[in-house]
Formats: C-alpha cells, sequence, structure tokens
C-alpha cells in the first residue's frame, strides 16, 4: 500500500502515539469479531443481548456456555502479523500506549507491554456477587459453577452494556488520547462508549487521527488519513514504511 508522506512523518515525529484496537484486529487470527454473525450452535444468539447482566440474570448457563465456548477459541488462537507490528511499533516509538477493547488477551501474548484492557480479559472469572477474582475453580455439575466462598454463580471477568469500565484504566486511557500526537484506531466498529469516544477527544486535542478497517465506520469522515484493509497485512507494512522494519 502506498501511505501518505504526511502520515509517515507525523508518525516519525511524534512522541506518544495512542492505538485503540477492536475485534478486528483479531480477526485474522480467527477470533470471531463482536458483530459479525455467530457460527455453529450460536448462530441464533444475539451477543449484544448475551453481553450483559439482564442476559446473565435471565439465562446463566447460555452466557457461561457462550463464553466458554469464546476461551476455547481464544485458547488455541494465535497472535497476527497485525498484533506483532503494534510490538514493533511500541518498541520504536519514546511514549506509546495501547487501549484494546479486545478481552481475548493477544495483545499481550504478541509481547506488547503497555496494554489498558477497556473491557477486561475472557481469560479470567469472578465472582457475580463480590466481583473478587477467583482462580483455580473448578468445572462442576452447576452451570456456570459457583463462587467457593459465598455460592454465587461465578462469570467472566469482562465488562457487560450497562456496567462501569475499569476506573482507573479508563482514566489512563483518557490521559493518553489527550495527550498523544497520533491516534490509530485499528479494527473497531467505534460505536461502543466510552471507548467510542476515545477517537473523537484525540481529535480535539490536536492529534492526527489514523483508521484502519476494512469497511467506513462513523469515525472515518473525521479522521485525517484512512488505511482501508486487514490491519494484519496494512500494519506491519505502515511499520515498515516509517522504520525500515523487516517483518
Ligand atoms: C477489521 C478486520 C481486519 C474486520 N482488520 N479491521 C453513550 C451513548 C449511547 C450509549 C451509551 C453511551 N454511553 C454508554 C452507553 C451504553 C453502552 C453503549 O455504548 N451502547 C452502544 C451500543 C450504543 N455502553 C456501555 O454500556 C458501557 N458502559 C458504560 O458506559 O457504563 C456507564 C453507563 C452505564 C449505563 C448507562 C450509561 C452509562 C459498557 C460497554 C461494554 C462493552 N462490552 C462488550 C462486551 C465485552 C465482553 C465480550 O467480548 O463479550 O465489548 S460489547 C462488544 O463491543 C465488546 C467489544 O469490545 C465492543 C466493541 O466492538 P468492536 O471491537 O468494535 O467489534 P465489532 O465487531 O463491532 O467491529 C469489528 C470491526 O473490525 C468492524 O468495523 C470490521 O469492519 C473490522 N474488521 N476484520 C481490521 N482484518
Amino acid at each position: 500500500m502506498e501511505f501518505s508522506p504526511a502520515m509517515i512523518a507525523a508518525i516519525q515525529q511524534a512522541s506518544h502515539i495512542a492505538v485503540l484496537t477492536g475485534a478486528g484486529i483479531s480477526a485474522e487470527s480467527g477470533v470471531p469479531t463482536f458483530r459479525e454473525a455467530q457460527t455453529g450452535l450460536y448462530a441464533q444468539v444475539n451477543p449484544q443481548e448475551l453481553a450483559s447482566l439482564e442476559g446473565f440474570r435471565q439465562n446463566p448457563m447460555l452466557v457461561w456456555e457462550w463464553y466458554s465456548w469464546r476461551r476455547s477459541i481464544v485458547t488455541a488462537a494465535n497472535p497476527n502479523p497485525g498484533h506483532k507490528a503494534l510490538v514493533a511499533m511500541e518498541q520504536r516509538t519514546p511514549n506509546f500506549t495501547l487501549i484494546t477493547q479486545n478481552v481475548d488477551g493477544l495483545h499481550r501474548r504478541a509481547g506488547s507491554q503497555n496494554v489498558l484492557e477497556l473491557h477486561g480479559n475472557l481469560m479470567n472469572t469472578r465472582c457475580s456477587q463480590e466481583n473478587i477474582l477467583i482462580t483455580g475453580w473448578q468445572i462442576s455439575e452447576t452451570i456456570p459453577p459457583k463462587c467457593p466462598n459465598c455460592g454465587a454463580f461465578l462469570r467472566p471477568d469482562v465488562v457487560w452494556f450497562g456496567e462501569n469500565l475499569p476506573v482507573l484504566t479508563l482514566q489512563k486511557a483518557t490521559q493518553a488520547a489527550t495527550s498523544c500526537q497520533v491516534f490509530l484506531s485499528i479494527g473497531t466498529s467505534a460505536i461502543v462508549e466510552p471507548a467510542a469516544s476515545l477517537p473523537f477527544l484525540a481529535l480535539q486535542h490536536g492529534a492526527d487521527v489514523i483508521e484502519v478497517n476494512p469497511e467506513p465506520t462513523p469515525l472515518s469522515k473525521l479522521v485525517a488519513f484512512t488505511l482501508r484493509g486487514a490491519a494484519g497485512i496494512i500494519l506491519p507494512e505502515l511499520v515498515q514504511a516509517v522504520w525500515g522494519w523487516d517483518h
């Protein structure tokens, strides 16, 4: 892909780059995006309904099993060239903040260091009553399994619709969006708040915003640069064009 020289220069000169990623960056690792049709057993379910406390209260077994299915996909998946290009970008940038909406942990597995997980992590489990992380829970006769302390259902340690994001993590993400010179929005439909506001915040504070996505989003018309295509192809080429990275 041909990159604009102005965009290359902006990235080269930036002392702080912030990146927001969404499900699209993990698509090439075989992890389904949130809003694409679910497959097999879950073809008929609506992810927006399952990813809520209300959905969990109505059908805890279905929600638990949906997350178990997704955990098995993530466990079998590996970071792709898009994740790895962001590791290379972090290593070449004085101050780099990677903000992710993804719960799959693939950025850390790729080697990214400064990662802010806005929506939690699928691999962690917590008590639905006490909100404490529970490790070493056993697969039991009940689905979901129950908390060994209080007997309430266990749930994935993720942020559902209507729930607050982790306060400190969101604060750090907001700080990064308002202080960076370049902000990349990668593989997100840019509709779920408050994450969707971060690129707009960056724009308001004068950052050059770059979008990487095969499809247009509500952000597309406002950004300085749009890179249409798959993150796993575009990001390695971008890091090579900016820093000569031999991927
Ligand atoms: C590729 C690609 C390739 C494909 N390369 N790209 C203000 C206004 C309106 C509503 C609200 C508001 N503030 C709060 C709300 C309510 C709500 C909300 O935003 N609703 C909207 C739907 C309108 N937000 C909340 O409830 C949040 N809580 C909150 O704000 O608390 C305070 C509060 C409470 C009550 C009232 C008001 C305030 C919490 C949001 C939590 C979101 N949680 C989920 C589930 C996490 C666990 C799980 O995974 O199951 O997070 S929902 C889901 O969406 C998941 C994702 O992280 C998130 C974003 O999705 P993402 O990543 O963008 O994925 P997709 O699938 O949508 O898009 C993929 C993109 O990739 C596409 O664009 C493709 O084109 C692209 N792509 N292949 C690059 N190879």
